[in-house]
């Protein structure tokens, strides 16, 4: 009997993810607009003495560009304003505008007016501003976790901010242009430990050469992939499109996994290691686990990529 969707969802069920980040990031959500800024603020200001951020490409800033132009052209009043707008989700024009962005083009334009606010020229958080006794207790929890579970924290407020694209209809997504895929070459050789498996190899190895045909080629027609804390995307057009607007320039290191054939032909495959984001690279490793089902033709019918609770987690590779 084939799979269903559910089913492989459920696959490795033992799994143990980070699931102190949604539930910070809905605690974050509760927060005025002005506690959201503020703890992101501070939270940024303590994160960059440990991990340094890269700046955005040009390839990235050029479609923010003219939006932070005018941000940066009026009073600090109602620059103040257009951030609490932005993370009180209403319906002004350039909430519609963010909407429209990839996730890295959003962190590249609040990148570029983290800088500003320094330099003093976009409204800085008031000196002085205390934040509420929630927003506090948000901010502890957020100092306690790993550096990959606070960056997605981070990431997950900058995503969540503006309007929501789910209001809008016949827009056109605005996403970085995709770049050329690593020479065949050049590219780093994968190893895993306890899993030699042509496809999840060439996963691997397509992922970080940036060679997505090729990637996409590895699913299932109705192939599915789970992106941490969030629902499948299903079948091979909507992952292509993914893959090509958020997951350019991403380092995967697996290191060990184990592989479980199961009674009608499918493969379920657990891999643990280590992904780092073009933002961070090395600085920061997020401690991973792919859950794959592989279907009896050796495509890809489901993955899960799941941020894990602990580096401890790395080691639980078995299957109940
Ligand atoms: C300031 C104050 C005012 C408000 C704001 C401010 C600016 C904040 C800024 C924040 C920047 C945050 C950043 C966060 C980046 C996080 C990136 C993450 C990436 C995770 C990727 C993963 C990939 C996993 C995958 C794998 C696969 O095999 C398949 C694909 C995929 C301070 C001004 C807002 C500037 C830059 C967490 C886990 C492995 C699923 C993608
Ligand atoms: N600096 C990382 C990026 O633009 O994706
Ligand atoms: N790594 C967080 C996400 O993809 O939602
Ligand atoms: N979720 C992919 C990235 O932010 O790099």
């Amino acid at each position: 009997m084939p799979y269903t969707l559910d089913a492989a969802r459920n696959i490795f069920p033992s799994t143990l993810t980070a699931d102190v980040v949604p539930a910070t990031s809905a605690r974050f959500s509760q927060l005025s607009s002005e506690d959201q800024l503020a703890l992101i603020w501070f939270a940024y200001l303590e994160m960059g003495k440990s991990i340094t951020i890269a700046a955005p490409g040009a390839a990235n800033m050029q479609f923010a560009e003219s939006t932070l132009l005018q941000i940066k052209q009026l009073s600090f009043k109602d620059q103040a304003q257009v951030m609490c707008d932005l993370a009180n989700r209403i319906d002004t024009p350039i909430n519609r505008t963010y909407a429209t962005w990839s996730v890295n083009i959003k962190l590249g334009f609040w990148y570029r007016l983290g800088e500003w606010m320094e330099e003093g020229s976009v409204a800085p958080i008031p000196a002085g501003y205390k934040l509420s006794a929630n927003a506090s207790a948000v901010l502890d929890t957020i100092r306690s976790l790993e550096p990959g579970q606070q960056i997605t924290v981070l990431r997950n407020a900058v995503v969540d901010m503006g309007f929501d694209p789910a209001k809008m209809e016949g827009y056109q997504r605005v996403s970085e242009p995709v770049v050329v895929p690593t020479e065949i070459a050049q590219r780093e050789k994968i190893e895993i430990e306890g899993v030699d498996n042509p496809t999840i190899n060439q996963y691997m190895t397509n992922l970080n050469a940036n060679d997505f045909p090729a990637l996409i080629s590895l699913f299932a027609e109705d192939g599915a992939l789970q992106p941490p804390f969030q629902r499948p995307i299903v079948g091979k057009d909507a992952v292509l499109r993914f893959f090509q607007e958020e997951c350019q320039n991403l380092k995967l290191n697996p290191k060990k996994g184990v592989v479980e054939p199961t009674d009608d032909g499918y493969t379920q495959i657990k891999v643990t290691g280590t992904c780092e984001t073009p933002w961070f690279g090395a600085a920061v490793g997020m401690n991973v686990a792919w859950r794959f089902l592989l279907n009896p033709e050796g495509k890809i019918f489901f993955v899960a990529v799941d941020l894990l609770a602990s580096a401890k987690e790395l080691l639980n590779l078995v299957r109940k």
